[in-house]
């Protein structure tokens, strides 16, 4: 969760480097969107911290500290976000598009998009007879998605080893969740299709981690998907850059009161933890993600020509500078 918060922290620095005083997206080491997740954390470490590099996690676009709960490779994530070419992506899907074959990890900007997906590799799971379970995390705004509802009936019908985890954050965009459903408990989505359901209402870690081993240890031992949500806290707009003309300052508050990780660190005072091992925790986490900072600086910028690589399974090798067929050239009529 540490490592999460600071991360974004030096991310948001970076990111607007070049971009002010009028915001230009374009600009900076960082150029596109970036949507940061700070007080999301708990959701993340508490889920992921029941599972293996081989099961698999989709995020949405907000995927920072899932993927590092993940374990995503630091360096290689950040070099992606920086658009490098030792990103995990060679430095073209950026902050939303991130995938880490290594620890199945991937997101996409798509909302819901993950669901599909991961069922999919819960359905691998299944047939190659491994204990192998698939998480896929999205939003509130995204749950009455088709792949989503699509997703938890075939889950569901075909009794695979998935969790869904909503982190419910009160927001889509600019979009309060009480405008777009009545149901203000996104698990009961569950009782409609025969999964197991749970709500955690508040952003405590260890809580999610109890509720997740339940759901994650039910995948696991064949008894079938959950759907979780979990009530995370939008600390940030909805993208860096997001004025939130929309929010109001007791909205702002309310989302700042409740700090996940300053709650766990009194809660491991509580337990006998002592401020020296906080803080070495802390440094511990500081100096990872600025050596991943600085090395992804160092990397180089991606060769043009590579747009080319990557987009067909055969790629057809093109110049760029010879012209493109046209109707009159091909013989064709209009
Ligand atoms: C299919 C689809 N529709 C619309 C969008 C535009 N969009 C991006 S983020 C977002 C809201 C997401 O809200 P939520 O799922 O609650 O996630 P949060 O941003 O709050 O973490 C929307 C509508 C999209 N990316 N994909
Ligand atoms: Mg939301």
């Amino acid at each position: 969760m540490v490592t999460a918060r600071y991360y974004e922290e030096r991310l948001q620095e970076e990111y607007l480097e070049g971009k002010q005083p009028a915001f230009d997206i374009s600009a900076g080491p960082i150029p596109g969107e970036l949507h940061l997740a700070a007080g999301h954390e708990a959701s993340g470490a508490g889920v992921c911290a029941h599972l293996r590099d081989d099961d698999t996690v989709t995020a949405p676009h907000r995927p920072h500290h899932i993927a590092i709960a993940k374990g995503v490779d630091l360096k290689r994530m950040t070099a992606e976000i920086f658009g490098r070419e030792t990103g995990l992506g060679k430095g073209k899907g950026g902050h939303m598009h991130l995938f880490d074959p290594d620890v199945n990890f991937a997101c996409s900007g798509i909302i819901a998009q993950g669901c599909p997906p991961a069922v999919g590799a819960a359905l691998a799971a299944k047939k190659r007879n491994t204990d192998g379970v698939a998480v896929a995390f999205l939003g509130e705004g995204a749950i009455d998605q088709g792949a989503f509802l699509e997703s938890l009936n075939f889950a569901s019908v075909q009794n695979l080893p998935v969790v869904f985890v909503v982190e419910d954050n009160d927001w889509a965009i600019s979009m309060p969740k009480g405008r777009v459903t009545d149901v203000a408990d996104g698990s009961k989505r569950a009782d409609g299709f025969e999964l197991h359901g749970a709500r955690v209402d508040h952003d405590d870690v260890v809580d999610v981690y109890e509720a997740a081993e339940t759901a994650i240890g039910r995948a696991r031992d064949g008894n079938g998907p959950s759907l979780l949500e979990v009530q995370v806290h939008r600390r940030m707009g909805h993208f860096m850059g997001d004025p939130e003309e929309y929010r109001t300052d007791e909205d702002v508050e309310r989302h700042h009161a409740r700090d996940s990780i300053e709650r766990l660190a009194d809660d491991l005072r509580k337990h006998g933890v002592d401020d020296d091992e906080l803080d070495s925790l802390r440094e511990d986490a500081h100096e990872r993600v600025d050596h991943a900072i600085d090395w992804a600086k160092e990397q180089p910028e991606p060769d043009p020509a590579a747009a080319y690589e990557d987009v067909y399974a055969n790629p057809v090798a093109r110049t760029g500078t010879e012209p493109r067929a046209t109707a009159e050239s091909d013989g064709g009529e209009d």
